[in-house]
């Protein structure tokens, strides 16, 4: 823990003029409320400061991210991958996950062995992202599925995209037909049934990332009696397993099924009606770079 000496005055952040200032008195600094909340304070402020800190550049970041070019719903391998590539082409990106630890299916690997199989033709995206792998032939490797997905977390979050963790998307926000943004709310309120009012971010695009079970493209419509860009123009539904061909239309089916709306990773095949494949995911991260191009094009052509 710093001794209060060796805390260092706090500087004004221009971009945010006024939020924050150094009180000349003390060695340290004081956010507005801090004032209030020390003022009276005999000894033991470092509780006080310590909170602030937090609830301060916890609310700068979120707020930061309520106006946004692109939110990417769930941090799975495609989600990761679809986002960082995006913050890395300029655009501002926030990704929502509504698990603690975002991530999606590839920490498990295949039945919780920690080891996933990847296609020649990511190996670049392994590499792009200081992912090890080891060849088993001229085609396929193995990587760590620890070191892959934590790579894959730290590099989108390092290129700038606001990674919330613990919120779950439960809505689009819907304009003019067009989704035009994402409905929040902290996952335990959802699983606790409580009935809690959310906040809306909006986006000039949304990524659907939340594999399985392709969460927000259904949201979307059965909500607001609408066509998706499928071949019935409702969800086709996800079919059983076959490696070749899940593989092949995860990077086909990786495209805009709404307005508004792209998909990727499984909510692609979810979508747009296609194969699981196993814990092979070589397409899962091909459909985040594709998502990424896809999306990037449509925005700079604005
Ligand atoms: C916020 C949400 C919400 C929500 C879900 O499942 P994922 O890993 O996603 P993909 O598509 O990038 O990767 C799929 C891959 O992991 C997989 O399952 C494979 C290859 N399966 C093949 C097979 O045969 O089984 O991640 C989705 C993420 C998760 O982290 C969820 O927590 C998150 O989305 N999520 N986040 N709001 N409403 N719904």
């Amino acid at each position: 823990m710093l001794a209060r000496a060796e805390i260092k005055p706090f500087e004004p952040d221009p971009g945010n003029a006024g939020v924050g200032r150094i009180d000349k008195s003390h060695t340290y600094a004081y956010y507005p409320p801090m004032q209030d909340i020390t003022a009276n304070m005999k000894g033991g402020v470092m509780e006080a400061i310590v909170s602030n800190a937090i609830v301060h550049s916890y609310f700068k970041k979120l707020q930061d991210a309520l106006s946004l070019d692109v939110v990417v719903v769930g941090g799975g391998p495609s989600g990761l991958v679809a986002s960082e590539s995006l913050a890395k082409k300029g655009f501002k990106v926030a990704l929502f996950d509504s698990k603690l630890s975002p991530g999606g299916g590839m920490w498990g690997g295949a039945m919780m062995f920690n080891e996933l199989v990847i296609q020649k033709e990511a190996w670049h995206i392994l590499e792009e992202f200081n992912i090890k792998y080891t060849k088993i032939s001229e085609d396929l490797a193995t990587a760590d599925s620890i070191q892959a997905t934590s790579s894959l977390i730290y590099h989108s979050s390092k290129a700038g995209v606001k990674v919330f963790n613990c919120i779950s998307v439960e809505d689009v926000v819907f304009i003019n037909n067009r989704v035009s943004g994402v409905v929040i709310n902290w996952t335990p309120i959802g699983r606790l049934d409580m009935h809690v009012d959310p906040l809306m971010v909006r986006s000039k695009v949304v990524l659907d990332a939340t594999g399985h079970p392709s969460e927000i493209a259904k949201i979307t419509a059965q909500k607001n009696n609408i066509k998706l860009n499928t071949v019935t123009g409702m969800i086709m539904g996800e079919m059983s397993l076959s490696i070749d061909e899940g593989e092949k239309s995860t990077i086909e089916n990786t495209k805009e099924a709404y307005p508004g709306l792209y998909v990727s990773g499984m909510a692609a095949n979810g979508v747009f009606g296609s194969f699981r494949m196993g814990p092979i995911f070589g397409g899962m991260l091909q459909s985040g770079k594709s998502a990424a191009e896809s999306i990037a094009k449509e925005l700079s052509n604005e």
